[in-house]
């Protein structure tokens, strides 16, 4: 993958959450109430994004999270090109999430294609603050909208032949211009082992920061699996498929000596071409500031570890 750091960010555009939350509920009312018309400031005028509240998990981490323009402006969304800022470009401009539908199919009793309205409705949506960490050395927090992915498979009932999960982004070169590139075989696949995709942490996501998925975030739906590589996190799903043999990701079939299928987050197995002992956290760039420490399984471990017992990880990356 490729390594860039941001443009420098001012601090002043590092919203806290709260500040940034009560901004944005004044500019929603304001905007309802008409009084900002069309010389309102340039944010008032993009249009109020759909609103996806979920309610508090105790699973989220106590951490501040990443200030929104940074979680929706820095992105790898390589179907829209492989710049942190093409997808924010592109993906508003080409990406259709609605309407939308997701075949789930494979090994299970119950296959079925659900409407995109019909996901949202399977199970309460929580507000799940994970740290998220890529492969390229940076972090961020971020609160998701969603739900445990636990609730979609019970619904389609998987069969005992189903040991892992397979994830299948949209590719669609009408709606995705970096489908062009070759540096992956679209589409963008990705995939879990049955207990990974059955953990509660794992979570079917529609939004963040208490609004539907922005499009270069991943519209309508995706994956979050906050232990691992942010590779894993599959966005824009049009396929869920259960089946007997592990599945090839899309990152493992164009670099199998870099990317392994499990990805667990660990400081400990370095990627070939640089350290994943520490990683910087997006809007920490400041002259002073340290990167920090990488936790193994991304600070999971308590909840994930055993999942892996008797494994060798530094084999099974
Ligand atoms: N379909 C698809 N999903 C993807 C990617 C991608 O290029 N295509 N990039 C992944 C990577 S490398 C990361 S770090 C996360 C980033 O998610 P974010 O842009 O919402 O922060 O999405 C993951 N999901
Ligand atoms: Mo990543």
């Amino acid at each position: 993958m490729l390594i860039r750091q941001p443009a420098a960010i001012a601090p002043s555009e590092i919203t806290p959450e709260r500040v940034w939350r009560r901004r944005r509920d004044l500019v929603q009312a304001a905007a309802a109430a008409g009084v900002l018309g069309s010389a309102g400031p340039a944010f008032a005028q993009k249009p109020a994004a759909q609103r996806l509240p979920g309610k508090p998990s105790p699973l989220s981490t106590m951490e501040k999270a990443t200030a929104y323009k940074l979680v929706t402006e820095y992105c790898n969304f390589y179907e829209f090109g492989t710049e942190k800022e093409d997808p924010p470009q592109y993906a508003p401009k080409f990406l259709k999430p609605r309407p939308w539908s997701v075949m789930v199919e494979g090994e299970v009793n119950k296959p079925r294609r659900f409407d995109i309205e019909d996901l949202l409705k399977l199970a309460p949506v929580e507000e799940r603050v994970y740290r998220l960490r890529c492969v390229e050395a940076w972090s961020a927090v971020v609160p998701w909208v969603g739900y445990p992915l636990a609730a979609l498979i019970k619904a389609v009932e998987p069969t005992g032949n189903a040991k892992f999960v397979e994830f299948t982004t949209l590719a669609d070169p009408k709606q995705m211009p970096g489908l062009r590139s070759s540096v992956l075989k679209w589409p963008y696949t990705e995939g879990l082992r049955m207990d990974e995709a059955l953990h509660p942490l794992t979570l079917l996501t529609f939004g963040l920061y208490g609004e539907v998925l922005p499009h270069q975030n991943g519209a309508p739906l995706r994956i979050v699996v906050p232990w691992k590589y942010g590779f894993k996190s599959a966005k824009s799903l049009v396929r869920v498929r259960f089946v007997e043999k592990q599945p090839v990701n899309s990152w493992q079939e164009s670099a199998p000596h870099e990317y392994g299928f499990y990805s667990n987050v660990n400081p400990t197995v370095d990627h070939p071409r640089w350290s994943q002992a520490t990683e910087r956290r997006l809007g920490e760039d400041g002259l002073f500031s340290k990167r920090r420490p990488t936790l193994v399984f991304n600070g999971y471990g308590e909840q994930v570890a055993q999942l892996y017992a008797g494994m060798d990880l530094r084999k099974n990356y």
